[in-house]
C-alpha cells in the first residue's frame, strides 16, 4: 500500500505526455514553428528523463481495468458529442491544461515521504510555469493563423496625404471590390480624433468583407477600433512592448532595411516582415532604397512572411514576387489611378500569375 500513490503518478504522467506531445504536433505541423515545437519537446523529453527511473515502478502499479474512473455507463451520448466537438482553440487549450494539472498533481505527489526521494516537487513546478508560456505563445499564434495566412494578397495602403481629400470610403469599398486581401489605413499627420471614426468605418467595411485591416503607427488608434492589426517601424514603440498591449490575436508587421533587422524582428515574434523600399518611390522621399537583392536576401534568412514596398507597379511586381515576396505593399499603383478597382485587379492578377510560375 506505501506504494499506491504512484498509480497516480503513473496516469499523470502519461496524461501528460499525451498532452505535451498534441501541443508540440500542432506547434510542428499546423504552426511551421521550429523554435516552439522544440521547447514543447524539449519539456517531453526533460519529463521522461526524470520518470525513466521509475519506469519499472510505475508499471508495476498500473492497474488500467480496475480504474473506477474509466467507466463510460453514466456517460449520455449528448455529453459524448458535446465533449468531443471543439474548435482548435478549444482542442489547444484542453490539452494544456490537461498537462499543467497533471504538472501540479505530480508537483504535490512529489511532497509526500513516499514519493519525494523519487521525484523532485520544485521541478515540476517550474515545467508547469513555462508550459503556461508556452500555452500562451500557441495559442496567440493559432488565433492570427487566418490572418496571417492573407498575406499571400494585394496589400493596399490608403495613405491620406495621397488620398489628398478623396473618399477614404468610396476609394476602400473599391479596392475591396478589385480583390486586395489587406488595407492599411496610413496618415502621418496623426490626428487621431479625426482620424478614428474613419478607422472605425473601415475596420467595418473590411471585416464585412474578410479584408484584413491593419493601422500604420496608431498603438491606440488600433486598440481603439479593434483593428485587425498594427504595422509598426524602426522608430516605433519596441515590438515586445506592442505584443503586451495589443491582443493575442491581433497581428503586427514591422519595416526593415536590412537582413539583421528582419532576423530581430522574427526572433521577437512578428507577423510578417515588409521589406522597402524595393525600388525608387516618390511617395515616401526619406525611404532607402534596398532592391530586390535585399528581398532576397532577407527571404533566405527569415521564415516570416515577406511583404515588399516601394515603387511596385505592374512593370515590376513580377521581380518582386520572383524575389521571395509573400504579398506585395503599394499606394500609388493603386491610388494614383483612375480606375482603382481595375489597378487591384491588374496588380492581384500579376502576383497569382508569378506565383504559379
Ligand atoms: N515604406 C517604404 S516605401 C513606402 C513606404 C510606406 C512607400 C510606398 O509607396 P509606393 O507609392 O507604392 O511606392
Ligand atoms: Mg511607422
Amino acid at each position: 500500500m506505501p506504494l499506491q500513490p504512484l498509480r497516480i503518478v503513473d496516469a499523470n504522467l502519461n496524461r501528460l505526455s499525451e498532452g505535451l506531445r498534441f501541443l508540440e504536433d500542432v506547434a510542428r505541423f499546423l504552426l511551421n514553428d521550429a523554435t516552439l515545437s522544440q521547447q514543447l519537446k524539449t519539456m517531453r523529453h526533460n519529463l521522461a528523463e526524470v520518470t525513466k527511473p521509475l519506469t519499472a515502478k510505475l508499471l508495476s502499479q498500473r492497474s488500467s481495468e480496475h480504474d473506477v474512473g474509466i467507466s463510460k455507463e453514466n456517460v449520455s451520448y449528448e455529453q459524448e458529442a458535446k465533449h468531443t466537438q471543439q474548435d482548435l482553440p478549444g482542442v489547444i487549450t484542453a490539452n494544456a491544461k490537461r498537462a499543467e494539472e497533471s504538472f501540479r498533481v505530480l508537483e504535490e505527489l512529489a511532497k509526500l515521504p513516499e514519493i519525494n526521494p523519487m521525484l523532485d516537487s520544485v521541478r515540476f513546478e517550474r515545467l508547469r510555469f513555462t508550459l503556461y508560456t508556452l500555452e500562451q505563445k500557441l495559442l496567440s499564434k493559432i488565433l492570427r493563423r487566418d490572418k496571417i495566412n492573407q498575406l499571400s494578397g494585394l496589400y493596399v495602403i490608403l495613405d491620406r496625404q495621397v488620398l489628398a481629400g478623396r473618399d477614404e470610403l468610396d476609394i476602400a469599398s473599391q479596392i475591396i471590390r478589385g480583390g486586395a486581401k489587406i488595407i492599411q489605413l496610413r496618415d502621418k499627420q496623426g490626428n487621431r480624433g479625426k482620424l478614428l471614426p474613419l478607422a472605425q468605418k473601415l475596420k467595418d467595411i473590411c471585416t464585412e468583407s474578410g479584408v484584413l485591416f491593419i493601422i500604420n503607427d496608431y498603438l491606440d488608434l488600433a486598440l481603439a477600433v479593434d483593428a485587425d492589426g498594427l504595422h509598426i517601424g524602426q522608430e516605433d514603440l519596441p515590438l515586445p512592448v506592442i505584443r503586451r498591449e495589443l491582443p493575442i490575436d491581433k497581428v503586427v508587421g514591422c519595416s526593415v532595411t536590412t537582413v539583421s533587422q528582419a532576423i530581430k524582428a522574427q526572433d521577437e515574434g512578428v507577423d510578417y516582415i515588409s521589406v522597402g523600399s524595393i525600388f525608387p518611390t516618390t511617395t515616401k522621399k526619406e525611404a532607402t532604397v534596398v532592391g530586390v537583392d535585399m528581398l532576397k536576401e532577407i527571404r533566405q534568412s527569415v521564415s516570416s512572411p515577406l511583404v515588399a514596398i516601394g515603387g511596385i507597379n505592374e512593370d515590376n511586381i513580377s521581380q518582386a514576387m520572383a524575389a521571395g515576396a509573400d504579398s506585395i505593399a503599394v499606394i500609388s499603383a493603386i491610388l494614383g489611378e483612375e480606375d482603382i478597382k481595375g489597378a487591384v485587379q491588374r496588380l492581384t492578377a500579376q502576383m497569382n500569375l508569378t506565383e504559379k510560375s
